[in-house]
C-alpha cells in the first residue's frame, strides 16, 4: 500500500457491473456462455438479421434497467471527487458508473442507452424497455442500431485518444473487472505499466495483466475497492 500522488486512471469492465446483476461476456455465467459473439455483436451480424440482435439488446437493457450502482461504482465516483487528477475508462455500456455520479467517463465500447440511425447518423437516448417496435427506425426511415462498438468496428476516435493519453501519463492505474482480452482496450494497462505507471489489478480470478500487476486485489470488486479506497485514505 503507497499513498496515491500523481495521475490515476481506473479501467473498468463488465466485472465492476457483476455485484449489480449485470451479466459479464466471458466465465462460467457470461453471455458468451449461450450467445455466440459472431452472432450478435458484429455489423455482419447486424446486417444479417437487425431483429435477433435487436432482441438481443432489448433483453439485455431490460436486465439492466433494473440493476442499480454497486459499491465499486461509487467508491470510483468518490475517487473522482477526491482526486484532482482522475480518469475513468470503461469498457461498459450500462451507464451505472454515471448512475453512481461519476461525472466524466470515457466510454470506449458506447452505451448501450443510445441509438443510432444507420441511414442519416443522427444519435440519439431510448431509455424505453422493452422497446415498442423492434427493430426501432429513426424519423428519416433509417434502421436504428445501438450506438455501441461491436467487433470489426473502430473506437470512438476521440474518446480512444484521450485514454490513450491518460493512460501514458498516469503514475497509477487500476483495472477493474475485466478479462483484458479485448483489444485495443487490454492494451492501456500495457502502455501505462511500460511508461512506469503502478498497476493494481481488482479481479476475482487470474488475467493476462496479473503478471504485469504490481499488486492485485484478489476478489469481487464492490468489496475489495471500497476497503482498498479506505486504506488507502488513512495514509
Ligand atoms: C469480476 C467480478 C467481480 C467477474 N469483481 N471482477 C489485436 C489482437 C487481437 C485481436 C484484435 C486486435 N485488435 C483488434 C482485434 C479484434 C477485436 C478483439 O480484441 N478481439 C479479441 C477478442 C481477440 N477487437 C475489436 O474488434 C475492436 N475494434 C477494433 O480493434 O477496431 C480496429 C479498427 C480500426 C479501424 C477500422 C476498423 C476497425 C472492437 C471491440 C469491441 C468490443 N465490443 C464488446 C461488445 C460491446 C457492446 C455490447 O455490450 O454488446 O465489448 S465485446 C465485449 O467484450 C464488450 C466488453 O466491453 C468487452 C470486454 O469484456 P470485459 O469487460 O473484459 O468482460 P469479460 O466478461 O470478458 O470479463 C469480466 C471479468 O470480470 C473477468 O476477468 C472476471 O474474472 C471478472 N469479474 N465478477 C471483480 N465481482
Ligand atoms: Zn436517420
Amino acid at each position: 500500500m503507497r499513498k496515491m500522488e500523481g495521475p490515476v486512471v481506473v479501467l473498468t469492465g463488465a466485472g465492476v457491473s457483476a455485484e449489480s446483476g449485470v451479466p459479464t461476456f466471458r466465465g462460467p455465467e457470461g453471455l458468451w456462455r449461450t450467445f455466440r459473439p459472431e452472432d450478435l455483436a458484429t455489423p455482419e451480424a447486424f446486417a444479417r438479421d437487425p431483429v435477433l440482435v435487436w432482441e438481443w439488446y432489448d433483453w439485455r437493457r431490460q436486465r439492466i434497467a433494473n440493476c442499480r450502482p454497486n459499491p465499486a461504482h461509487r467508491v470510483l465516483a468518490e475517487m473522482e471527487a477526491a482526486l484532482p487528477d482522475f480518469t475513468l475508462i470503461t469498457q461498459n455500456v450500462d451507464g451505472l458508473h454515471q448512475a453512481a455520479g461519476s461525472r466524466r467517463v470515457l466510454e470506449l465500447h458506447g452505451n448501450i442507452w443510445r441509438v443510432r440511425c444507420t441511414r442519416c447518423g443522427r444519435v440519439g437516448e431510448d431509455r424505453r424497455v422493452p422497446l415498442p417496435e423492434i427493430p426501432p427506425r429513426c424519423a428519416c426511415g433509417g434502421l436504428l442500431r445501438p450506438d455501441v462498438v461491436w467487433f470489426g468496428e473502430p473506437l470512438p476516435p476521440a474518446v480512444l485518444e484521450e485514454a490513450w493519453e491518460a493512460a501514458a501519463r498516469c503514475r497509477w492505474m487500476l483495472v477493474v473487472g475485466t478479462s483484458a482480452l479485448v483489444q485495443p482496450a487490454a492494451s492501456l494497462p500495457v502502455v501505462a505499466h511500460r511508461n512506469g505507471a503502478r498497476l493494481i489489478e481488482v479481479n476475482v480470478s487470474d488475467t493476462p495483466l496479473t503478471p504485469l500487476a504490481d499488486e492485485v486485489l484478489r476478489g469481487p470488486a464492490g468489496e475489495v475497492l471500497p476497503r482498498w479506497w479506505a486504506a488507502c485514505a488513512r495514509l
